[in-house]
């Protein structure tokens, strides 16, 4: 019993205290000179990013050049893990942040998100995700090369493989994955011939959506008899090792946008097979709680 009295008189006591800030706030609405904190202010004009070696911390950088509202601010580079963990911390604070996000990713199921607008289209417009492979693979091994050229699912299928990998991991997800969607797998595989053991090197990035492609892919070629190495890399390294023929094919280049550079800089001696993934998208993202649409709604510092 005392300890619901004593409850009760906290949320009182913080009730009074939240009705007298209200009462401020409305007194000084009035008083020119006392602005209330900017978003940016609040955040200290920084966006929490990821990889140094991520596409999306190269546009972030540019995004910082383009948008003169942006003069002031900084990228503060972290990793995925780091970013969803400020972000997690945030949220459960009920703090505004701002951090370099993407699509699919399982964190617009975990919290309620929001993508800002990006009108002068720094991070991208609608992003796809193409398959890469080696110069020379259509002759060495033509069945594969036809998998990887039919391979493609929607932003739908790579949701169902992140989730479940969170709660187990990527082959177990990849294989209940195949399982449950065997259509999909014959369109891939019909009419290719058995392997004898001969080896694919599949580079990957290390982001999860890529995780689950590459994952899929693995055991779709391991059940017909081939070898699949995954090898998961920076996308610079991704691009140069498809380039020099170390490795024979990624699902996992993020293009027109994210990639470009690394694309531009190799495209003369990789095979771009086209889009398996369609809908992807880069932007700041913030709790839906900010009040704020528009990365060009931010102030500059001073
Ligand atoms: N991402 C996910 C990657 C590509 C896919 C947006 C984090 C990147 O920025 O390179």
């Amino acid at each position: 019993m005392k300890r619901f009295k004593t409850l009760g008189l906290t949320v009182g006591i913080s009730a009074a205290l939240l009705l007298a800030a209200c009462g401020d706030d409305t007194g000084s609405s009035d008083n020119t000179t006392e602005k209330e904190a900017s978003i940016g202010e609040e955040v200290g004009y920084t966006i929490v990013g990821i990889e140094p070696g991520a596409g999306i911390t190269g546009l972030t950088y540019d995004a910082l050049e383009q948008y003169e509202n942006l003069e002031g601010w900084t990228l503060q580079e972290s990793s995925t893990v780091g970013m969803i963990g400020s972000l997690d911390q945030a949220i459960r604070n009920e703090e505004p942040i701002i951090v370099t996000g993407w699509k699919p990713h399982w964190k617009f199921s975990a919290y309620d998100l929001k993508i800002l607008e990006d009108p002068k289209g720094a991070l991208g417009g609608e992003e796809y995700t193409n398959t890469l492979v080696r110069k020379g693979l259509e002759k060495d091994l033509p069945d594969l090369y036809t998998i990887l050229d039919r391979f493609h699912w929607e932003p739908e299928d790579v949701e169902q493989v992140m989730l479940e990998a969170s709660n187990s991991d990527f082959d177990s997800a990849a294989a209940e994955w195949i399982q449950n969607n065997e259509n999909k797998v014959n369109e891939w595989t019909e009419g290719i011939t058995k392997g004898d053991g001969e080896e694919l090197k599949l580079i990957t990035t290390t982001w999860d959506s890529e995780l689950a492609s590459s994952s899929v892919m693995k055991q779709v070629i391991n059940e017909l008899g081939y070898e699949v190495n995954v090898i998961p890399v920076d996308p610079a390294i991704m691009f140069q090792a498809i380039a020099t023929g170390e490795g024979d094919a990624s699902l996992s280049a993020a293009l027109p946008t994210t990639h470009d550079a690394f694309y531009k800089k190799h495209k003369e001696d990789i095979v771009d097979l086209g889009e398996n993934l369609k809908g992807t998208q880069n932007g700041f993202v913030v709790p839906a709680y900010m009040d704020i649409d528009s990365i060009e709604d931010l102030d500059p510092k001073n």
